[in-house]
């Protein structure tokens, strides 16, 4: 098998830090180029994201949360998307409100304001899809009620989803790591936010892309 990603970008970083949280190694490879995906490999994967994982067999598994659910399958020690069925279904909800109010919050900024993304405000290839400039006050309000959420979520539970790390941390430290490249960190009056952020990216599992944010 062999895992495809890109350096830095948020979504394979929550596979390969789910990798790291599991101790499990997987050949990688890097298939950016500058702003772009490799042609080849836009060819070879018509979904044209990262990341993907592809099986000896040809098989493609696209979607982070869709390869971490395959390796948790596989290697069901340290447990990342809980054991019985309200802890994973708590984890679940918690992944998705950080996928969707964080990591595409800031998705929706970045990609609707940044000059390489101009013609392409979604990953899209052989085709413009310009950008919207009304996508970045929605981008703006979906990070806001993150922070806040979270916050909240936060006080008394030591992790996102409760007393343990799950992959619902993960998708939340790679939503921070996002926001600080486009400088839009946690603002400082969310103090349990701070705290649980000073927490998990000392945690080795942080620097997978040899950064901690
Ligand atoms: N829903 C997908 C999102 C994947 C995604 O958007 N990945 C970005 C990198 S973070 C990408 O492949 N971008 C390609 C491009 O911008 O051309 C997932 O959860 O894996």
């Amino acid at each position: 098998m062999k895992l495809y990603h890109w350096k830095p970008a948020p979504n394979p970083r929550r596979v390969l830090m789910f990798l790291a949280e599991k101790g499990v190694a997987v050949p990688m490879e890097d298939v950016g180029q500058g702003f772009t995906l490799r042609p080849d490999y836009v060819q070879r994967y018509s979904p044209a994201t990262v990341p993907m994982l592809e099986l000896d067999d040809g098989t493609q598994i696209g979607e982070a949360m869709a390869i971490c659910r395959y390796f948790e399958a596989l290697y069901p020690e340290t447990p990342l998307m809980g054991v019985t069925a309200l802890e994973a279904a708590t984890i679940d909800m918690w992944e998705r409100r950080a996928y969707e109010f964080g990591l595409t919050g800031v998705a929706e900024i970045f990609r609707n304001t940044h000059p390489e993304f101009k013609d392409r405000c979604l990953p899209v290839y052989g085709e413009r899809l310009p950008q919207i400039p009304g996508l970045v006050e929605r981008g703006q309000w979906r990070l806001r009620r993150f922070y806040e959420l979270f916050d909240a979520q936060l006080e008394g539970n030591e992790f996102v989803a409760g007393p343990r790390y799950t992959v619902a941390d993960i998708t939340a430290l790679c939503t921070i790591g996002f926001a600080h490249f486009s400088k839009l960190d946690i603002p400082a009056k969310y103090m349990n936010f701070q705290r649980w952020y000073g927490e998990v990216s000392a945690r080795p599992s942080a620097a997978v892309y040899g950064i901690a944010t």
